[in-house]
Parts: C-alpha cells; sequence; structure tokens
C-alpha cells in the first residue's frame, strides 16, 4: 500500500497560530479590579501590603536618586519608576537562598533582596565596595554589557542543580537585550540541561531610542521560548499581581526540576534610559507617555488594597517618610566611606595567582598611596 500523503506544512499558519497564544495575561485591571481569579496569587493580605510598600519605597527612592544625581552626588543612575510591579511583583516570588543576576536598571530588586542601600549607592559611584554582596546574598553586581547576565544565568543554575540545592537564579534583560547573542545562548544551554532558571524581559518599549517595533519581527518577546523548547509567558508588567503570579510558577517549575521559564513583562519606565543625558522627548511623544501613567502599577494597587481596606494615604505617607529617612541615611554613609585606592580595585580582581605585572604595578600604588 503506498504511504499516505502528508499535508503540506503550512509554516505560515503554523506562525500566526503560535503567536496568537501569546496574550497578555493581567490580573488587575485599571481600576483595581481583579478581572482573572484563575491567576489570582495565594497572597495573605500581610504579603500584599508588605509589596505596596516595596513599591512605594522604590519610587521615592527613584526620585531622590534622580536628584541627587543631578546634584552630581551620584554616578551612573537608570531610572526605575514605571517598573515596580515588573522588578518588585517578580522579586516578591523568590525565595531568600534564590541567585539574582540582574541589570544595571534592576538596583531594586538587589535591595530587596538584602543589599544595603548605602552599598547601592556606592556602586552607583562605582565605588568596589558596591559590588560585593553581603555574606548569605545571593546575587551578582548588576550587568552592564546587554543580555550578558543570561548566559551567566544559565550557568548559575546549572550549579544549583548540580549540588542539588532547591533554589533557582532569576535574571532580567530588556527588551534590547532579546535580540542579543547572548540572550539565545542562555535561553537554549539552560533549556537543554533543564536547569532551574527564570529568565525576565522587562519589555519597556525602548532599547535607550531604539523602539521595541524596530528590535524584532516576532509578535512578542516571550514566544522566543518556543524554539528552545521553553514555556514563555507574556504578563502586563503595570499589574503586580499578575508579574507576582507569573514568577511564582516559573519558580514551582524549575525548583520542581522542569526547567527555565520565560517572562515577558509589558512594562514602561517613566523617566530616561539613564541620568547620562537621553532626553526621551526626541524618541516619544507625551501622548504615548499619558497613556503608560494611566496603567501605573502603584495607582492600580493601591485601588485594590484600598477596596479590601489593606491601604490608605496615612499608610502610603508612612512609607514615602521612612523611605526618604533611609536614603538620607545612607547618602550620609556613603559619603563617610573612604574613597577607594587603585591598589584596592588590583587587589579585588585577584584571590590568587597574582599575574607578575599586576604585583609590580601593585608595589607602585602601595608606596604612592601611603603617603
Ligand atoms: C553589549 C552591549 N551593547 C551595547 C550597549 C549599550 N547600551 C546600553 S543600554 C542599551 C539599551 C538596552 O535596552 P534594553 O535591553 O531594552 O533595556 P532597558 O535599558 O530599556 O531596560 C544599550 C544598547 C551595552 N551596554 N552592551
Amino acid at each position: 500500500m503506498a504511504p499516505k500523503k502528508q499535508a503540506p506544512f503550512d509554516a505560515v499558519s503554523t506562525l500566526q497560530e503560535i503567536e496568537s497564544k501569546f496574550e497578555v495575561v493581567q490580573v488587575l485591571d485599571l481600576d483595581g479590579n481583579v478581572v482573572n481569579k484563575d491567576f489570582m496569587p495565594d497572597l495573605t493580605d500581610e504579603q500584599l501590603v508588605e509589596l505596596m510598600e516595596r513599591m512605594v519605597w522604590t519610587r521615592v527612592l527613584d526620585q531622590r536618586s534622580i536628584s541627587l544625581n543631578r546634584q552630581g552626588r551620584l554616578g551612573f543612575y537608570a531610572p526605575t519608576a514605571g517598573q515596580e510591579a515588573s522588578q518588585l511583583a517578580s522579586h516578591y516570588a523568590l525565595e531568600k537562598h534564590d541567585y539574582i543576576l540582574p541589570g544595571y536598571r534592576d538596583v531594586p530588586q538587589l535591595i530587596w533582596h538584602g543589599l544595603p542601600l548605602t552599598k547601592a549607592f556606592l556602586w552607583s559611584r562605582g565605588h568596589f565596595v558596591g559590588s560585593q554582596m553581603p555574606e548569605g546574598m545571593n546575587a551578582l553586581a548588576p550587568q552592564i554589557i546587554i543580555g550578558a547576565q543570561y548566559i551567566q544565568t544559565a550557568g548559575v543554575a546549572l550549579g544549583l542543580k548540580k549540588r542539588g540545592q532547591d533554589a533557582v537564579a532569576i535574571t532580567y534583560t530588556g527588551d534590547g537585550g532579546s535580540s542579543q547573542g547572548d540572550f539565545y545562548e542562555g535561553i537554549n544551554f539552560a533549556s537543554a540541561f533543564k536547569a532551574p532558571a527564570i529568565f525576565v524581559i522587562q519589555n519597556n518599549n525602548y532599547a535607550i531610542s531604539t523602539p521595541r517595533s524596530k528590535q524584532t519581527a516576532a509578535k512578542t518577546l516571550a514566544q522566543k521560548a518556543v524554539a528552545v523548547g521553553i514555556p514563555g509567558i507574556v504578563v502586563d508588567g503595570m499589574d503586580a499581581l499578575a508579574v507576582y503570579q507569573a514568577t511564582k510558577e516559573a519558580r514551582d517549575r524549575a525548583v520542581a526540576g522542569e526547567g527555565p521559564t520565560l517572562i515577558e513583562t509589558i512594562t514602561y519606565r517613566y523617566g530616561p534610559h539613564t541620568m547620562a543625558g537621553d532626553d526621551p522627548t526626541r524618541y516619544r511623544t507625551s501622548d504615548e507617555d499619558e497613556e503608560w501613567i494611566k496603567k501605573d502599577p502603584l495607582v492600580r494597587f493601591r485601588k485594590f488594597l484600598e477596596a479590601k481596606d489593606l491601604w490608605n494615604e496615612e499608610k502610603e505617607n508612612e512609607v514615602m517618610e521612612k523611605a526618604k529617612e533611609d536614603i538620607k541615611n545612607a547618602i550620609k554613609e556613603a559619603d563617610a566611606t573612604p574613597k577607594q585606592t587603585v591598589t584596592q580595585l588590583m587587589e579585588i580582581m585577584y584571590s590568587d595567582n597574582v599575574p607578575q605585572n599586576i604585583k609590580e604595578q601593585m608595589e607602585i600604588y602601595k608606596e604612592k598611596e601611603s603617603k
């Protein structure tokens, strides 16, 4: 009997079908109403309040960091306002012993993972003390090379698996980062080894001034997961509950030995890319900004909590005052930290096997800096 003739493969409709499945998952609408009970996280009232406190505190930190930068009291700073749900609700789904491999905008996650604010300020100033994580805090310093942290995350996650540790490695990049070679290598390697990794793409629609539409022809960034055989999900990145739940499910899968997940959070940064001088008005319209401000993660979550009688103005003011006080103390402490020396910079690069030429240079600087 002649073999049954195979139907011609329709690559175009297969693609369209896959792309149509990647809808944006949301839990809260703009008025803070739950619109998707199936994706509602299992969080206690105390936990919901704590997550809001972290977002409010971090919004104040962003505002103060921008003015400290303008006063010349901070160095590198990448604004975070608008991305609080994407950053902090994903972090909230982690455990203390999980590893974070952040990008340069992800300092808030480090702070809530245990990085003292003083160190965060020192990192901004390029002081090496700011890159040294406290003992027991599992994180790398923020990555500046776009996408490089994705490869490192595959390695860290594989290490966790080989040691049989009940922990995950989470990393963050932007929409621009999802076009880098390192991005593909990282998700592919982690997938092949079923490493316990969570890959987050914070899609804030711009890689500095390059719009998302020029980044890729793919309809979503999360669908890139399909090519390496891992689950991908697109969530409303201005919706703390949706971000939390997506990350929690990804973590559960990872520790159960089921491998990595790719999460795309649709978000927006209100400020410039960094404080180094890009002017968003040259590449974004004020109409676009206004559309996004309507989706603000704090406003939406506040409405949700207020309806449950868990939040009010007084509570919000308390958190804002606490943030201002914390910032004041931390910047004072950062100012009082001794300036780094060239000798120290060389010393921290090597634990042993210091090359001869570095040893010689160290001697020269030790001598110079002892005066
Ligand atoms: C490998 C590499 N290429 C270029 C740069 C310069 N650069 C810094 S930020 C940036 C855009 C990144 O955009 P995106 O990944 O969307 O992240 P976002 O800052 O929006 O969170 C570029 C190209 C870099 N740091 N590293």
